[in-house]
């Protein structure tokens, strides 16, 4: 387990290193198109954002969603990153809905740090954000 601090300004850096940005979340959509068709359906980007958890807690705060209505949710961001409505989601679709999504928490964030406890081999990209900052700043 290991903390990281990160505030808005180290997940707009994270977004703005592009070359960086695209390679994380091309590595994501590897990892979870898991049957490896080239798109993510329903159930795999479901998975992406259970492992953002966004959803679940809210500055720490854990907040108890129904079952219905997170697949309510899931189901509406879905239709989000589908913008041609294919019933999938490709690369392309999932890197520029990526960006928005995490530049939403980096206005979300502002300048208040938050706290994030991470297991060390969690794949997050808000830990990406992190540790690239900290790799600038030379302290790894
Ligand atoms: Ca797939």
């Amino acid at each position: 387990m290991g903390v990281v601090v990160i505030d808005g300004s180290t997940v707009r850096s994270f977004v703005e290193d592009e070359e960086q940005f695209k390679k994380t979340v091309d590595e994501q959509f590897k990892a979870l198109d898991s049957n490896d068709d080239g798109v993510l359906s329903r159930s795999e980007l479901r998975k992406a954002l259970e492992s953002m958890r966004l959803l679940d807690s809210h500055f720490g705060v854990e907040v108890v969603t129904p079952q219905e209505e997170l697949t309510k949710l899931y189901d509406s961001i879905f239709e989000k990153f589908d913008t041609d409505q294919s019933g999938s989601v490709d690369l392309e679709e999932f890197r520029s809905e990526m960006k928005k999504i995490v530049l939403a928490i980096a206005d979300g964030l502002g300048f208040c740090p938050i706290r994030m406890v991470l297991d060390d081999d969690e794949d997050n990209i808000l830990k990406k954000a992190a540790d690239l900052e900290a790799s600038k700043l030379g302290k790894v």
